[in-house]
């Protein structure tokens, strides 16, 4: 299997974030990038290749314009403001305020375009950004040319972003650009698995009243877990979208052999769509020793996701998402790829 892979990553760094009311370095760190990275040469999975230059268009065909362009502005914003360090949002139009309206300050827009204080900027940040969506793309038109899988080691991850916002160290949302990247190229439909620990509340609000993508969702339970506020089993889609987003929220303390059931309801839901390509948004934050997250699949799991995944017999973009055991991080991911290849 390729892989793509861009070292631009690395400039987003030394960010911090809130912790139980304190500030702490950011799980989501560059080692976890460099951990994998190594790992496709370890196992010799394939060739890793840079990514190709993209413009944004294709981005714009599932983010807000003004959302994009912040993006951009955000870092530069906060530097003319005369503050340096992590910019991170504080102060969110919720409920009885107004969301309708875009303000000025760089403080004020942090947040508008947030929903969370978990999406930080430094200098390399827009830069990373747009090195995962290329990334992402490059690796969607492996895919696209004739190869049977492709990796995207995207780092920012993307599944917590929405059409109009950031959040959970997500920024643009690399599987939902590749879906419709998919889409505009003459797919007619994508079906997109998130595997991740954690609910893709962006990736499902971006297609929720869409029946050319089907998304399926397994995660904890957004009543104890974050991103709390979507992910539930009754979130079914909505206009011509009902029916084609599913939901699969699990308690703390689940086990493969629960994980996996649901799993495997999953691939019988992506089978009977018949999807021309099936994206992967693939996170490893289900390991029994990740730091953040309380589900207990272990190593050995791994590759049989992949194999079960395999099985399916689609052209399958996997999309890096999340994970925070670092030093464990790459045998997962790498396990699920190498199981795909039935290695
Ligand atoms: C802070 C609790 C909130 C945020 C967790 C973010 C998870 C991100 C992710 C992604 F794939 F996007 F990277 N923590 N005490 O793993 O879903
Ligand atoms: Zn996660």
């Amino acid at each position: 299997m390729k892989s793509v892979y861009s070292e631009r990553h690395k400039g987003h760094a030394g960010n911090v974030e809130l912790v139980a009311g304190a500030i702490v370095p950011a799980f989501e760190m560059p080692s976890r990038a460099e951990f994998i990275r190594a790992r496709i040469d370890a196992v010799g999975l394939g060739p890793v290749l840079a990514p190709q230059t993209h413009s944004l268009d294709a981005a714009l065909r599932v983010h807000k314009p003004d959302f994009i362009d912040f993006l951009g502005r955000a870092y530069p914003m906060w530097k003319a403001a005369g503050r340096e360090g992590t910019a991170m949002p504080f102060t969110w139009p919720t409920r009885g305020l107004r969301g309708d309206k875009p303000p000025e300050s760089i403080e004020a827009l942090l947040g508008y375009y947030s929903f969370d204080a978990g999406a930080t900027f430094v200098e390399g940040t827009w830069d990373a950004i747009k090195s995962s969506y290329e990334v992402a793309l490059t690796a969607a038109g492996l895919v696209k040319g004739g190869e049977k899988s492709a990796f995207a080691l995207c780092r920012p991850p993307g599944h917590h972003a929405g059409s109009g916002f950031m959040g959970g160290y997500c920024f643009i949302n690399n599987a939902a650009v590749a879906a419709q990247w998919f889409l505009d190229k003459g797919a007619r439909k994508v079906a997109i698995l998130d595997v991740d620990y954690h609910h893709g509340n962006g990736t499902q609000e971006i297609f929720y009243e869409r029946d050319d993508v089907l998304v399926l969702n397994l995660h904890g339970d957004p009543a104890n877990e974050y991103p709390f506020f979507l992910g539930h089993a009754d979130e079914t889609g909505a206009g011509k979208g009902v029916g084609f987003n599913v939901n699969y929220p699990m308690p703390a303390g689940t086990t493969f052999e629960v994980w996996g059931a649901a799993l495997d309801d999953a691939c019988a839901k992506a089978a009977a769509y018949k999807p021309d390509v099936l994206l992967v948004s693939l996170g490893v934050d289900t390991f029994e020793k990740d730091p953040i997250s309380a589900f207990k699949l272990k190593t050995e799991h791994y590759p049989l996701i992949g194999a079960r995944i395999a099985k399916l017999g689609l052209p399958t973009l996997f999309v890096m998402e999340g994970g925070y055991a670092v030093a464990e991080i790459a045998v997962n991911a790498v396990g699920v790829l190498t199981g795909f290849e039935g290695v």
